[in-house]
């Protein structure tokens, strides 16, 4: 693991957050919460989203997870990770200027869902290293059979309960020391104010100086 200093002239840098989980965990609902509330108070916070739909790469991506065009296993999981790389730079320069990102999506589910299809987990994690790691890692837990009860599950490509299963086995060997692990099947709002009082803390400790990293952490 590389560190290096992202306080810049006295500017006190941002934090990486991630949220990950399985499909419908409510990650986008959480997500949105997080910047509303934070903004509020004050926190300079922007949402993010992995895949970036929006690139010419995020088209692909859209394109396959809604079955309108077939890639092997591999370039797809490329094309992930690709979608990651082009944003680097401004991640990077967002947590410089003192903004906090809150990314529904990064490495974690790039490599979960890649590996849950039998590809190797250490050839999976292999292009993500050199990404930014983030200060805390979200996960949002939840039973597959739960998940899929909620609202819209079925529409993409990956939306199926076994498969989800596997990638829930995936999720939960990726785990390390800078994830938390927060109960999905409470209330909106209960698991909110679990999820605020975890950001808060991280990025108390980014601005305090805490050092900046980059995948894969040890
Ligand atoms: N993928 C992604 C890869 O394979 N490799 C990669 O590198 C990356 C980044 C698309 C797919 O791409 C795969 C993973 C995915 O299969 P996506 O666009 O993030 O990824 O799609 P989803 O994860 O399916 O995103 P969703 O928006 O559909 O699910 P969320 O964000 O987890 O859930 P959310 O917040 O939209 O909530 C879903 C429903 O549940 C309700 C909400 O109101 C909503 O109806 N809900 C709750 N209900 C009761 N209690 C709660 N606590 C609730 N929280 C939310």
């Amino acid at each position: 693991m590389s560190m290096q200093s992202y306080c810049t002239g006295g500017t006190k840098r941002g934090a990486l957050i991630v949220l990950e989980g399985l499909d419908r965990s409510g990650k986008s609902s959480q997500c949105a919460k997080l910047v509303s509330s934070l903004s509020g108070q004050g926190f300079p916070v922007e949402a993010w989203h992995f895949p970036d739909r929006t690139t010419d790469v995020g088209k692909m991506i859209s394109a396959y997870l809604s079955s309108k065009a077939d890639l092997d296993d591999r370039t797809i999981h490329l094309l992930f990770s690709a979608n990651r790389w082009e944003k680097k730079s401004l991640i990077e320069a967002k947590l410089k200027d003192g903004i906090s990102l809150i990314v529904d999506r990064y490495s974690y589910s790039g490599v979960a869902f890649s590996a849950a299809k039998g590809l190797d987990l250490s050839w999976c994690k292999a292009p993500e290293v050199g990404l930014p790691a983030p200060d805390l890692v979200l996960y949002l837990d939840i039973p597959p059979e739960k998940a899929a009860e909620r609202g819209g599950y079925g529409g993409e490509r990956y939306e199926k309960l076994n498969f989800q299963k596997e990638v829930a086995k995936l999720f939960k060997a990726l785990q390390d020391s800078n994830w938390q692990v927060v109960d999905a099947s409470l209330p909106i709002e209960d698991v909110h104010n679990i999820l605020k009082e975890l950001v808060q803390k991280s990025i108390t400790d980014c601005q305090r100086g805490k050092e900046f990293s980059f995948l894969w952490p040890a």
